[in-house]
């Protein structure tokens, strides 16, 4: 691994350091004044994340089975650009002991990775379980608590064992308690010693694998079906996974969670049918799926859109699943903070593009981008700093102001002097400094996408979100510090001081 020194600017951070931590404590937090709003409160936590399929590559080692991805990006290469897969990617199967050395360095506190279902359990199933991956995760999790880094355990982040995806996948209903099953192993195994857990990473990402747009494996492109009834599955999984927690590991003192995405979504004119648009837009993304878990069963809008359309169709069931009563019950209180994903902010309009049936016709927006938001090397990713501020005040109206941790939040730039990657930082850490101080929200934590670059689904490696570089042409997989890694380095050394 490479070894970096900052040195030069050393001084004058410190000085510096001494003067924004001297300001936070003269100033209570309601008298704050804004200019010195420069740090996070006390016990804020800094992270970063990570995907099993997307770093650690191994996958065939030791017994891993089949995910949906491996199997998917060997049928069809072309599904990925340059014809990449993650086969081998970072390869952190054999070098997770170099990445927390990487988070260590820079000085974060909490390292979110998720397991790959099929290193576990092969087959999908609890009847066989593959040694081999139960002790990659023990050995990654025992090597971040001795380097003083706290665990954020995802349980699925897109690579379904294969077996599973064999019988219907997400569309079965029978998947909610193979995921149940799957995490009673893992809470089980790794609960005395994980305290965070999502459950689902991006299940509005997942929907899209099933029900169009060609996100990602499985690739079903069942408009406006396959989307609702995935969606509905994990809903049901994640209700029962939770439950099982309470039930069972309660003991074991952990906070649960899934990690919620979107565009943010702003409305384009100030026109009652484009905020109106707006707003069904946040409740067909993040509100799919928060709602039925913060306040019982789907979006009321989604619910009335979803209905009339179908029946305008000519069909006698919904497209949108109805949850049992008791269903809505088992779901409905199943997260203790608000993992929130945000990257990019959308703007909203009413209007109606495709065919039916599908999710995009159903909500009824357009989208576009504000020319004035500056691009980056990711065609949907524009940077929009307040967005993330607005986000989070949505969320807490929504939802009685839930405690909320950033669970991803990144930037794509290929150069070592990726200062636009600093920038974007420090704008979205300014802004949810305001959600904090301003508006009150009950932010305690952010963790960066990503620690290092990695496998960028259907984009394969030509999108770069580490704040460490890889150099996938070197069978050592060699990884090199960022400006951007520096910056943070020195950002969360000041942040320490205030402890
Ligand atoms: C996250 O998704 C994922 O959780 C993470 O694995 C990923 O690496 C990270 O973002 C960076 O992308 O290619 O035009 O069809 C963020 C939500 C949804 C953003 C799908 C990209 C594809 C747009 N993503 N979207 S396009």
């Amino acid at each position: 691994m490479a070894q970096h020194t900052v040195v030069g600017s050393r001084m004058s951070y410190l000085s510096l350091t001494l003067i924004l931590a001297f300001s936070q404590l003269v100033f209570s937090d309601d008298k704050l004044p804004i200019a010195a709003h420069t740090m996070f409160p006390k016990g804020f936590m800094f992270g970063a994340a990570t995907a099993a399929y997307q770093v650690e590559g191994g996958w065939n080692a030791d017994g891993k089975g089949m995910s949906v991805w491996d199997n998917y990006t060997h049928e069809h290469p072309d599904f990925v650009a340059l014809n990449e897969n993650a086969d081998v990617s970072d390869d952190s199967y054999h070098l997770y002991k170099e990445d927390v050395q990487l988070l260590k360095t820079i000085g974060f506190q909490v390292y979110r990775f998720s397991i790959s279902w099929p290193r576990v359990l092969p087959n999908g199933r609890t009847s066989y379980v593959n040694q081999a991956g139960i002790d990659y995760y023990m050995n990654l999790i025992d090597d971040l608590l001795a380097n003083g880094i706290e665990p954020m355990v995802t349980l699925f982040h897109w690579d379904l064992p294969q077996a599973l995806e064999d019988i219907g996948g997400w569309l079965n209903p029978d998947i909610a308690q193979l995921f149940e099953e799957y995490a009673d192993l893992m809470f089980k195994t790794y609960g005395d010693k994980v305290k965070w857990w999502i459950t689902i990473n991006e299940p509005f990402s997942v929907v899209w694998f099933y029900g169009g747009n060609s996100a990602g494996a499985p690739n079903l492109n069942l408009h406006g079906t396959g989307d609702y009834l995935s969606g509905h599955n994990l809903l049901r999984a994640h209700g029962k996974a939770y439950r099982l927690y309470q039930k069972k590991y309660s003991h074991q003192g952990g906070k649960l969670s899934m990690a919620f995405c979107g565009p943010m979504c702003q409305p384009k004119t100030d026109s009652k049918d484009d905020i109106a648009a707006a707003e069904r837009c946040y409740q067909f993304s993040y509100g799919w799926f928060a709602h039925p878990v913060f306040r019982g069963d789907y979006p009321p809008v989604m619910r009335e859109l979803v209905d009339k359309n179908s029946k305008e169709e000519g069909r006698t069931v919904s497209r949108l699943p109805y949850f049992t009563e008791e269903e809505i019950k088992e779901i409905n209180g199943t997260v203790d903070f608000f993992g929130m994903n945000y990257y990019t902010t959308n703007l909203i309009n009413d209007g109606v593009i495709g065919d039916f049936p599908s999710v995009t016709r159903d909500a009824h927006y357009l989208t576009s981008f504000d020319p004035s938001w500056p691009s980056s090397e990711a065609d949907w990713l524009k940077i929009v700093p307040q967005g993330i501020r607005l986000l989070a005040k949505k969320v807490k109206e929504e939802y009685n102001n839930p405690t909320l941790i950033v669970t991803e939040n990144g930037y794509p730039q290929a150069s070592m002097d990726d200062y636009e990657r600093i920038s974007y930082f420090e704008s979205h850490f300014s802004e949810l400094r305001r959600a904090i101080y301003e508006d009150k929200c009950n932010i305690i934590g952010h963790t960066t996408w990503s620690i290092i670059d990695n496998f960028e689904w259907r984009k394969g490696y030509t999108n770069k979100f580490g704040v460490v570089s890889v150099d996938f042409n070197d069978p050592k997989r060699t990884r090199t510090l960022r400006r951007s890694a520096e910056w943070l380095q020195h950002y969360l050394a000041m942040h320490k001081l205030i402890q």
